[in-house]
């Protein structure tokens, strides 16, 4: 999404609502300091929080994983979310959910954190135009390799994004929205914001987890929209020539939802036209996206 109007948009912070204009944290905050904090994406469809189950649970996942105890239950934090959607007034949108180490002193040591910064936010959300879903996208190979899991587990989705920044630059210079960032043995693993997917002979092909990836959750509707239409789904390894041979390739995230890809690294890939599998499974997810979530008004 995009930073517009951010004053506009409605914040949660630790249990009181404002306008983003009136939210603030303190500059002491781990998650300011050390990018010590997770967060998560979510979309709101028609009033709709999509997946909100999933995404509190990746989030109680991430904070496990980095021995964070969140401030509230699971339970809570949706019914936070449910309160935030319902002050912004919005029936469509982007939710950002961040918590936070919260406030500690200027050393690393997390004993010394308070960790209680919960942060919503509710905006409007501004998507690829139109035009990529309908001819595509172009990607680029960037030089950046993602992190490896045995420093920082890419599953772990945590405010230290600054992997997918440094590469989210390289795309930007390369004139592309996105692109491929391979693992640190020099297999595909994902882009920047995105998992990616590809259709040969039929079947589907991901990289499996252990490449390194945010195991996505619209890459798992994706998987579960295809299983229903009796596609073959397979998570596994895969190099850049794979790509480059696919019939269909196509990106699945919260922001991009399912988009198509035509070309990478300058080649055509299939008939450089979105193919009929990632049209139809668009067309699937798009189906899905009111339905599957917790209804908030
Ligand atoms: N890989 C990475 C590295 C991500 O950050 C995905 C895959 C897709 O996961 P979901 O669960 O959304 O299907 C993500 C999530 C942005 C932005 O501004 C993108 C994400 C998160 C936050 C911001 O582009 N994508």
């Amino acid at each position: 999404m995009s930073g517009t109007d951010w004053q506009e948009m409605t914040v949660y912070v630790n249990g009181e609502i404002m306008k983003g204009s009136e939210a603030k944290i303190s500059v002491f905050d781990h998650g300011l300091l050390y990018g010590d904090g997770v967060f998560e994406g979510i979309r709101l469809y028609d009033g709709c929080i999509f997946k909100c189950q999933e995404h509190v649970d990746r989030i109680f996942q991430s904070a496990h994983a980095l021995r964070l105890n969140l401030s509230m239950t699971p339970d809570e934090m949706t019914a936070a979310m449910v309160e935030t959607v319902k002050a912004s007034g919005l029936r469509d949108g982007y939710i950002r959910l961040i918590a936070t180490r919260g406030i500690g002193d200027l050393g690393l040591d997390p004993r010394k954190c308070n960790g209680k910064s919960v942060i919503i936010i509710v905006g409007a959300i501004s998507l690829y135009p139109t035009e990529f879903y309908e001819n595509g996208l172009s990607l680029c190979t960037v030089g950046v390799r993602r992190n490896t899991p045995a420093a920082l587990s890419p599953a772990i989705k945590s405010l230290n994004y600054l992997n997918n920044v440094m590469a989210k630059m390289q795309v930007t210079d390369a004139g592309c929205l996105e692109g491929i960032m391979l693992n640190h043995e020099g297999y595909v693993a994902e882009c920047t914001g995105d998992n990616i997917l590809l259709v040969k002979n039929g079947a589907i092909r991901t990289p499996a987890d252990h490449c390194g990836l945010l195991p996505g959750i619209t890459r798992n509707a994706v998987r579960d929209l295809a299983t229903k239409r009796g596609i073959p789904y397979e998570e596994t390894v895969l190099i850049l020539p794979d790509v480059y041979a696919a019939d269909e390739c196509f990106l699945t995230g919260t922001a991009a939802e399912v988009v198509p890809v035509v070309a990478v690294d300058g080649r055509t890939i299939g008939t450089g036209e979105p193919g009929p599998i990632t049209k139809a499974l668009l067309g699937d997810f798009r189906e899905i996206t009111t339905r599957d979530g917790v209804p908030v008004y």
